[in-house]
């Protein structure tokens, strides 16, 4: 029906992607008319790439394709995807206040939108809609601090309040598709996914990280530009200039050591050795940073624990190491804790790999007295190396079995990697 074909008019077009430098260029102390803008950018961009998602779930194998589970995530996109093409544009006078106030700088062309959106330059069939934008849309980011009517804040403050709407509403995303390839391993009687699958899954999340990043930016700049006091802070956003590495990396071994203690109730926790640079810092967003680390940690952790029994007396050190390229930081994580086979490193990256039990998964199960495991859920591992994959690194192990595990994390620090989006 209409809805279908606007669907499908959206997903025929390209995403548009974003590079880390982009985004701080953009956010850096935005008035009310950058906000707009931004704005206006996701406003065209973000249902294209919801729509690129609809199409792929429509185009999973019959019996994925119509599991109530997966039937639930489509149904939260294509909500998402109808909220956005109903948000009114910007009136005829709020765009005329924000292009008077528009300095067309040098910097213009690094700005994402910058190349017109082709969804918008070729107008469907039947167009009598309202909602295709007919015109060129520059996002152009250097807006003098000149008086902007109130209608423009008051239009970013209702964006942002659709934007917030959105994202808590695809909180359970990945929940949700997890329980999907569990009962989907059910029904094949298989404990293998097989490739298709995998990478779908791969793209799939890989597209919700750039999303939630596009939308918490949003989010984050609009919140603070209301409260004007922090002017000058490290933060653009959610994205820190001048990450810290070895602070967020030791705040991510002191909570992996806590968390690893906590779980097998251990007397002394293996002890972990960080060399980083000290006054190494990069443009970043910490809180990914502390999730790939830290989730690094949990597996060497669990893998030397399980090696040495619980009520070892002493168990090998894991040594951490940050190196500072000039390409690329790269962090090195290795473990004594007896490596992996060689024939199941792929099964590391999979999101079947699991060696417990996942009955947080089984909704009649008692989630008060489940213990997660530590580590090896089957999840941490491949959504890191897609964080990592989101700003241009990436994330590879490589094991001696009988021995143990170097996990390399390469993180990118040239900045100008765009949005990977496939
Ligand atoms: C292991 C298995 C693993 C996965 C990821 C990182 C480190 C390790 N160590 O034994």
């Amino acid at each position: 029906r209409e809805l279908a074909s606007k669907i499908a008019h959206f997903a025929r077009f390209p995403q548009t992607g974003v590079s880390l430098r982009q985004m701080v260029e953009f956010g850096q102390n935005p008035s009310q008319g950058t906000l707009l803008r931004g704005a206006q950018f996701l406003h065209d961009e973000l249902p294209i790439r919801l729509a690129h998602r609809v199409v792929e779930l429509d185009s999973l194998p019959e019996n994925l394709n119509q599991m109530p589970s997966v039937l639930r995530v489509k149904r939260m996109y294509i909500d998402s995807f109808n909220e956005l093409i109903n948000f009114p544009k910007a009136s005829e006078r709020i765009r005329e206040a924000v292009k008077e106030a528009t300095v067309q700088g040098t910097r213009d062309r690094h700005l994402p939108g910058n190349q017109p959106n082709p969804a918008f330059q070729e107008s469907p069939r039947n167009s009598s809609s309202h909602w295709i934008p007919s015109i060129q849309h520059r996002y152009h980011y250097e807006v003098k601090p000149t008086e902007l009517p109130v209608e423009v804040s008051e239009y970013n403050r209702s964006f942002v309040q659709t934007l917030e709407k959105i994202k808590r509403r695809h909180d359970p995303v990945v929940t949700a598709l997890a329980q999907g390839v569990v009962e989907y391993k059910q029904r094949m009687k298989t404990r293998k996914i097989d490739n298709h699958v995998q990478h779908f899954l791969d793209r799939f999340y890989l597209s919700r990280i750039g999303i939630r990043m596009l939308i918490g930016q949003q989010i984050e700049l609009n919140q603070h530009q209301q409260q004007k006091h922090r002017q000058q802070n490290d933060y653009v956003g959610v994205i820190c200039t001048h990450t810290r590495v070895k602070e967020v990396v030791q705040e991510a071994i002191d909570n992996a050591r806590f968390i690893c203690g906590d779980y097998y109730m251990l007397m002394n926790v293996p002890e972990i050795e960080l060399h980083c640079p000290r006054e190494l810092e990069f443009m970043y967003v910490p809180s990914h940073l502390h999730h790939m680390v830290f989730e690094l940690l949990k597996n060497s952790l669990r893998a030397v624990v399980e090696l040495c029994g619980d009520e070892a007396e002493h168990y090998p050190t894991i040594k951490v190491v940050v190196a500072e390229g000039n390409e690329d930081i790269t962090i090195k994580v290795s473990d004594e804790g007896g490596g992996i086979p060689r024939s199941a490193m792929e099964q590391v990256w999979t999101y079947m790999y699991t060696t417990a039990q996942t009955p947080m998964l089984d909704p009649e199960f008692d989630k008060s007295d489940f213990k997660a495991p530590l580590a090896g859920f089957g999840y941490g591992l491949p959504l890191s190396r897609l964080y990592a994959r989101y700003f241009g690194g990436d994330l590879k192990l490589i094991s001696m079995e009988g021995y143990g595990t170097d996990a390399y994390l390469h993180l990118s620090r040239l900045s100008d990697n765009e949005e990977p989006l496939a």
